[in-house]
C-alpha cells in the first residue's frame, strides 16, 4: 500500500466522537470508507472527548476499519498514541509539538501532516519533513471554535505557487458544492468533518466529493 502519498483527488475525512451527533462514530466511519474516502484522521476533541484506555480502544477500532479498506489511519496531535498503536501517520497544528521533532520521533516512513495558514508556515513544514500541509480554513467553519479567519482559496494558490510539488489539503467549510473551487486552486485533497460526518447518507456524500473533482482541475 502506497501509504505515504497524497494524490489528487484525496478525500480526507476527519472525525471524532463529538462530530457524529446521535450516530455511532464507527458506523459513520464504515459508511465513509464504503463511500471511498482516501484518508482518515482521528481527531478526538471537546468536552466529552475520550481519554486513556477508552481513547486507545476507539483508535484501534478505527484503525482496524481503515486497514480493512486499505485507507491510511492518521491521528491528530497525539504522537504518543500514534506510536503506541502504530498509526500510519500524525497530523499536527502550529500549537503542537514541533514538526521536526515529531518527524524525528516517527521516522521517515510515517505520514506527517502539518496545519498551516501562510506560505511562511508551509516553508517551515517543508523544512521539518512534512508530507503534506493542511491549509485552512478555506471557508467559514462552525466545527473548530478557535479557527482563524477564512483565507479563501488564496492560501492554497499562494502555497502551490511557491511549492508546486507539496501536497496541499484544503480544510474548513468544504462541501461537495464548493469543493470544485478547491480542486481548481490546485489542492491535492479536501479535508472534511461536518459535511461528511453529519450527512444523512454518508457514503453518498463521499461520492459527491469524488464527483466534484473533474479531471484536469
Ligand atoms: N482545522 P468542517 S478548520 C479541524 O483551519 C479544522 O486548520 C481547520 O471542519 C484549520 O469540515 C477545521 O466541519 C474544521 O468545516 C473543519
Amino acid at each position: 500500500m502506497a501509504l505515504k502519498f497524497i494524490n489528487k483527488p484525496s478525500i480526507y475525512f476527519i472525525m471524532g466522537t463529538e462530530n457524529t451527533g446521535t450516530r455511532h462514530p464507527l458506523t459513520v466511519l464504515k459508511e465513509a470508507l464504503e463511500g471511498g474516502i482516501s484518508h482518515f484522521q482521528l481527531r478526538e476533541k471537546g468536552q466529552f472527548a475520550l481519554t486513556g484506555d477508552e481513547l486507545k480502544q476507539f483508535a484501534k477500532d478505527c484503525q482496524q476499519l481503515c486497514r480493512a479498506y486499505g485507507v491510511p489511519f492518521i491521528i491528530n496531535d497525539d504522537v504518543e498514541l500514534a506510536e503506541e498503536i502504530n498509526a500510519d501517520g500524525i497530523h499536527i497544528g502550529q500549537e503542537d509539538e514541533e514538526a521536526a521533532a515529531v518527524r524525528k520521533r516517527l521516522g521517515p516512513d510515517k505520514i506527517l501532516g502539518v496545519s498551516v495558514h501562510s506560505v511562511q508556515e508551509a516553508a517551515e513544514a517543508v523544512g521539518a519533513g512534512a508530507d503534506y500541509v493542511g491549509m485552512g480554513p478555506v471557508f467559514p467553519t462552525y466545527t473548530k471554535s478557535d479557527a482563524k479567519k477564512p483565507a479563501g482559496l488564496v492560501g492554497i494558490l499562494s502555497v502551490k505557487s511557491t511549492y508546486p510539488n507539496l501536497p496541499v489539503i484544503g480544510i474548513g467549510g468544504i462541501t461537495p458544492e464548493n469543493a470544485e473551487n478547491v480542486w481548481a486552486a490546485g489542492a491535492e485533497g479536501v479535508a472534511v468533518i461536518s459535511s461528511i460526518a453529519q450527512a444523512e447518507d454518508v457514503a453518498h456524500q463521499v461520492k459527491l466529493f469524488s464527483h466534484s473533482y473533474k479531471k484536469g482541475a
